[in-house]
């Protein structure tokens, strides 16, 4: 693990780290699988964190045995109506649905000086940021659409440390899915989960929640 001193940017996921959007894409993607006949279970739901949209139906349809029952066009016309539904569900977001203490950090974060970027597999990402006001504290969005892998191949991390212009070593990338854990280990950066830390065990660094995170908290577990 890099020590806390050659840390200079944060590379930052979105749902289920800045917003408290990880339930609403479980919500509408629990329709889906009741449309589909999937059974919808915790491991399920836990797995489908960080993964990109059409990977995510792809595991909903394989967990229920459907593989092969939905044609290209019908898998698509799925997708889209789970991304119409979860629209609907984040349509009202505010400040009021950033983490708690994630605001705080953010600010901390730039009063130090450090650079943050974004890297979520969500499409929807910089409409998000722009409903939670945290648009202009970040260098850059990677842009999901422009990927070749998603989560957990390391290309997006290693594209948000490109974005901060920083060497990965340099860089701490926060998650809450284990394939975004994987995806930043890969990428050669330190690993920060928040969430079940026997989930996340792959992590350098583990939070049970987005409250215990500070710079001062980080600094006490590098060293
Ligand atoms: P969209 P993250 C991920 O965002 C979500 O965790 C995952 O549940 C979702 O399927 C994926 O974005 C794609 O999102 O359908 O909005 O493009 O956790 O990487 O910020
Ligand atoms: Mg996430």
């Amino acid at each position: 693990m890099a020590k806390f001193s050659d840390i200079k940017g944060f590379a930052f996921d979105l749902d289920g780290v800045i917003a408290d959007t990880a339930r609403f894409h479980g919500e509408a993607w629990r329709q889906t699988a009741d449309e589909v006949g999937t059974t919808w279970t915790p491991e399920l739901a836990e797995g489908l964190k960080g993964i990109s949209r059409m990977a995510s139906l792809q595991m909903i349809l394989d967990a229920g045995g459907h593989a092969e029952d939905f044609s290209q066009a019908a898998k698509e016309a799925l997708a889209e109506k789970k991304n119409h539904n979860y629209q609907q569900l984040i349509s009202t977001l505010t400040e009021a649905d950033i983490l708690p203490g994630m605001k705080a950090f953010i600010e901390s974060i730039k009063a130090v000086g450090y650079t943050m970027s974004v890297a979520s597999a969500s499409k929807n990402a910089p409409m998000i940021l722009d409903h939670l006001g945290l648009t202009n504290y970040f260098v850059g969005i990677v842009d999901p659409a422009t990927l070749k892998h998603g989560k957990p191949n390391p290309e997006i991390f290693v594209r948000a440390a490109d974005l901060l212009n920083l060497n990965p070593a340099h860089v701490i990338g926060l998650e809450d899915s284990a394939a975004g854990i994987t995806s930043i280990n890969g990428a050669g950066e330190t690993s920060l989960a928040i969430g079940q830390a026997d989930v996340l065990s792959d992590a350098d660094l583990n939070f049970a929640s987005t409250a215990e995170i500070t710079l001062v908290n980080i600094e006490a577990k590098m060293t």
